[in-house]
């Protein structure tokens, strides 16, 4: 499928969507975003594909939700047409795992599409930021709520009511991000991660994605016991078997995602 605004690739089981906007720091625009909703349905779909990475260009990621777009919105258009909402949803019910690799600007929206993912690879020049109070509007799309459940109330209190930026350092510090690397290893090292997702039962990454994001929305005693029966749900799978059994006989498992 071509895109306008992103270029997508399909490499060893690892659908590569890169956010592509050069001239506007891969601002999140209404093309973009559906464009973006449509290549995670497709890598979903695809048989092929059992890891994504979400990436941008080197100078930025996404430098937030397209203020020349959004400026002459009224509250009525914003509230009637539930803006950002579906292909919000679409990012947050994908169940394959996704990485955001991020170098450069990212910013409002491009920031909390980055916390959408399951984890993030930074790059040295990585600037994480939720400067929308410059612009008279709050976070849209969970950055008030995610960046606090990251990196805890008084940053997240700094960064959304100061504006400023947080640097790639700072943000492995605070646990923003997984793993910093330098620039140009950036796409190998997300190219790594995946191939090592990628060789797993796909079964049991969407059952990592699950458990762990369910230690967001519940209790622990909940999330503990809904991890348990996942994992007793774990044994009804030929890569169960499959798992255990190379380890006994000291060999590599082959996942078939039975
Ligand atoms: N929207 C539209 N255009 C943008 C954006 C943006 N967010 N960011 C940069 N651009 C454009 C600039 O207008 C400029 O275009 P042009 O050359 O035509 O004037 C081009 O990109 C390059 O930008 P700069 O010249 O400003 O580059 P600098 O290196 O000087 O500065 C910055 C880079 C610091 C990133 C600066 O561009 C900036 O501050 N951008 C805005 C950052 C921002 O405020 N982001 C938050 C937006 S609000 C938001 O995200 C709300 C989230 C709610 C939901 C989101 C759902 C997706």
């Amino acid at each position: 499928m071509a895109y306008n605004t992103l270029i997508v690739e399909i490499e060893d089981h690892v659908a590569l969507i890169r956010l592509n906007r050069p001239d506007a720091l891969n601002a999140l625009n209404t093309e973009l975003l559906g464009e973006l909703a449509k290549a995670l349905r497709s890598a979903e779909e695809n048989e092929k594909v059992r890891c994504i990475i979400l990436t941008g260009s080197e100078k930025a990621f996404a430098a937030g939700a397209d203020i020349k777009e959004m400026s002459e919105k009224t509250f009525v258009e914003v509230f009637s047409s539930d803006l950002f909402g579906p292909e919000v949803e679409r990012l947050l019910n994908c169940r394959k795992p996704i990485i955001a690799a991020v170098s450069g600007y990212a910013l409002g929206g491009g920031c909390e599409i980055a916390m959408m993912c399951d984890f993030i690879i930074a790059s040295e020049t990585a600037k994480f930021g939720q400067p929308e109070i410059n612009l008279g509007v709050v976070a849209g799309i969970g950055g008030t709520q995610r960046l606090t459940r990251f990196v805890g109330k008084s940053k997240a209190m700094d960064m959304h009511l100061t504006g400023r930026f947080m640097d790639a350092e700072e943000a492995e510090r605070s646990g923003l991000v997984s793993r910093v690397v330098p620039t140009k290893k950036l796409m190998e090292e997300a190219m790594g991660a995946a191939q090592k997702i990628a060789e797993k039962s796909v079964l049991t990454s969407m059952a990592v994605k699950e458990a762990v994001n369910r230690s967001y929305e519940t209790t622990l005693r909940e999330g503990l016991l809904f991890e348990r029966r996942l994992f007793h749900a774990m044994f009804a799978t030929e890569d169960q078997t499959e798992g255990m059994g190379a380890f006994l006989e000291k060999r590599e498992p082959q996942f078939r995602d039975k």
